[in-house]
């Protein structure tokens, strides 16, 4: 494949070449049809497009930072983070990807233009401004603005590109991918420690290596103490969980900070803000408006390595640490650093402080979470739909919780698992409660066959015999799984096909159209996504009475 190429240097390496410039561009000798985007963090919207239907811009505009980066929120153009992708007449994949942090693609008709955010300057003021002890990896790849360019089979280009990043920006250490039971999809919020420890009885013989206790036992985001539902405290029920033989986990967002935290109030200075000093959005949630913590402050830094020594002393081995993207929101830092690379320094900060624990990232910015974590959410989260009419189309949330959200996003991003463990997020046997088709339960669990990582929220009251022995048998299995097309596996000597999963939601019609805009103009305000949030706690409130 030839096109014609505008970089500072560039130099020949396995599969492709490594090429230099704080600014490149790719002039292709086609018009593409299909860019393959790649979304910010965790949840943001991942896979091949079709060049000439954008995206829309997602509603309510509070929500983007939980999307994708705000920064390209109106960026109708294909677009992506760190690379991008595009298929050639020929069948083979052109890829354009960035060795280093804060970088970004776009498809501009017939060019691929790639740009680092960090001028050189900029770079090299955060390398002397950081922490000497600490370091900043990557920062040389930044300084340098490195990028890896192929064309090929799609298979070998984005392996020889997975495995450039592992030497930039390292790989996971566990060794084991855990089975997981985690509170979140079947109570929510609605957990109490009588209520887990009868879950965790019920269990019994499951073969469960993680009882992971998910939002809801703290006091507040940022007020990281259990609730009045946790009476015997956090540490006894992680005796608990190991009393059981498994391993005890918790989730914390230990980079969000809301109004009604006690750090909000004490410690204002530990909040990141912008050039006008207005604090930084990241987003809106549990009733409130969500702020960020300043990775690079060098108290906040002190809190968070307590924090973490603090679980680990109650007895919390595996820890999910959630709304990551928050600590690498554009913004003012304390120590001059850019987003990526502050974000990056205070990651770094954290894994030393929780030493041997498993640690998942969950909404999480992909690259600058590489090399510190053993596992990462690859996707949206999952729930006992297949997909939201209202959320995916007509708030054009294609990062809004169901089923084909989830599988869609992560299926697009398996090229990573040689450097971290893919958490799909958790499959489903129940049926109670349940909307999905026992052919969408199959699917969900075939994409965790796939990646290794099993997870499940089923309550043990909610299975029937034959539930129960298939989640078993699911726990205990280790098919054999050979990748034979994009979308296409054997499992086991199966062959699945993912390719139904793929289709983005249909265009509206004009009737939808003026639907849209009135969801779109009423998600807009605060109190109705706060009714919406007491409506769903309602209803399941409702559905838990019986159980
Ligand atoms: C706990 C949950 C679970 C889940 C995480 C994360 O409002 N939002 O856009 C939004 C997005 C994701 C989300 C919650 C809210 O889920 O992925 O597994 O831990 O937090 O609150």
């Amino acid at each position: 494949m030839q096109f014609s190429l505008t970089a500072d240097k560039f130099h020949p390496v396995t599969g492709g070449m490594v090429i230099s410039g704080a600014n490149v561009t790719l002039q292709l000798p086609f018009q593409p049809k299909r860019y393959y985007r790649h979304g910010w963090q965790s949840w943001s919207p991942t896979g091949w497009i079709e060049v000439d239907r954008p995206f829309a811009p997602l509603h309510p505009a509070i929500m983007r930072p939980m999307q994708g980066d705000p920064i390209y929120a109106l960026d109708e153009k294909p677009n992506g983070s760190w690379l991008g992708a595009v298929e050639a007449p020929d069948g083979d994949v052109i890829l354009l990807g960035a060795l280093g942090l804060e970088s970004h693609i776009e498809l501009d008709g017939q060019t691929l233009h790639g740009w680092y955010e960090v001028r050189q300057e900029d770079g090299v003021r955060s390398l002397q401004t950081s922490d000497p002890t600490t370091g900043v990896v990557g920062l040389h790849t930044q300084l340098s603005g490195e990028w890896f360019i192929a064309s090929g089979d799609e298979t070998e280009v984005f392996a020889q590109y997975a495995a450039l990043l592992g030497e930039s920006l390292g790989k996971k250490r566990a060794a084991k991918q855990p089975r997981v039971w985690c509170s979140w999809y079947s109570l929510y919020t609605a957990i109490s420690e009588e209520r887990l420890l009868r879950i965790l009885n019920e269990l019994s013989d499951l073969p469960f290596d993680v009882f992971q206790i998910d939002d809801g036992w703290q006091k507040g985001i940022g007020d990281w103490e259990a609730n009045e539902k946790f009476p015997s405290g956090m540490k006894s029920l992680a005796a608990r969980i190991h009393a059981t033989g498994r391993t005890a986990g918790l989730w914390l967002a230990p980079l969000l900070i809301v109004p009604s935290s006690s750090i909000y109030r004490q410690h204002p200075d530990w909040l990141l803000h912008d050039e006008k000093g207005y604090l930084v959005s990241a987003g809106f949630n549990w009733g409130e408006p969500l702020y960020a913590l300043d990775t690079t402050h060098p108290a906040a830094l002190e809190w968070l390595a307590a924090l973490m020594k603090k679980v680990r002393a109650w007895g919390y081995n595996y820890l999910k640490l959630d709304f990551l993207y928050a600590g690498a929101l554009p913004g003012i830092r304390h120590n001059g650093m850019s987003r990526e690379t502050g974000y990056r320094h205070g990651l770094k900060v954290i894994r030393a402080a929780m030493g041997e624990a498993y640690f998942l990232t969950c909404g999480a910015p992909i690259f600058p979470s590489l090399g510190l974590c053993d596992g990462m959410r690859l996707g949206p989260d999952v729930a006992a739909y297949w997909d939201s009419n209202r959320d995916s189309r007509l708030l054009n949330n294609l990062a809004a919780p169901g089923v084909q959200n989830a599988l869609r996003t992560t299926l697009h991003r398996l090229w990573l698992r040689p450097l971290v463990h893919a958490d799909p997020d958790v499959v489903y046997f129940h049926t109670r409660e349940n909307k999905l088709f026992p052919e969408q339960k199959q699917i969900l669990r075939d994409l965790a066959e796939i990646t290794g990582f099993k997870a499940t929220s089923d309550l043990p009251a909610w299975l029937t015999p034959a539930e129960r022995a298939s989640l078993a048998d699911f726990l205990n299995a280790k098919p054999s799984v050979k990748q034979t097309g994009r979308y296409t596996f054997e499992i086991g000597g199966r062959s699945v096909d993912f390719s139904f999963v793929m289709p983005l939601p249909k265009p509206l019609d004009s009737l939808e159209k003026i639907h849209s805009a009135l969801l779109c103009w009423l998600a807009n305000m605060p109190w109705v996504i706060k009714a919406f949030d007491r409506y769903s706690r309602w209803m399941l409130a409702r559905s838990l009475r019986e159980s």
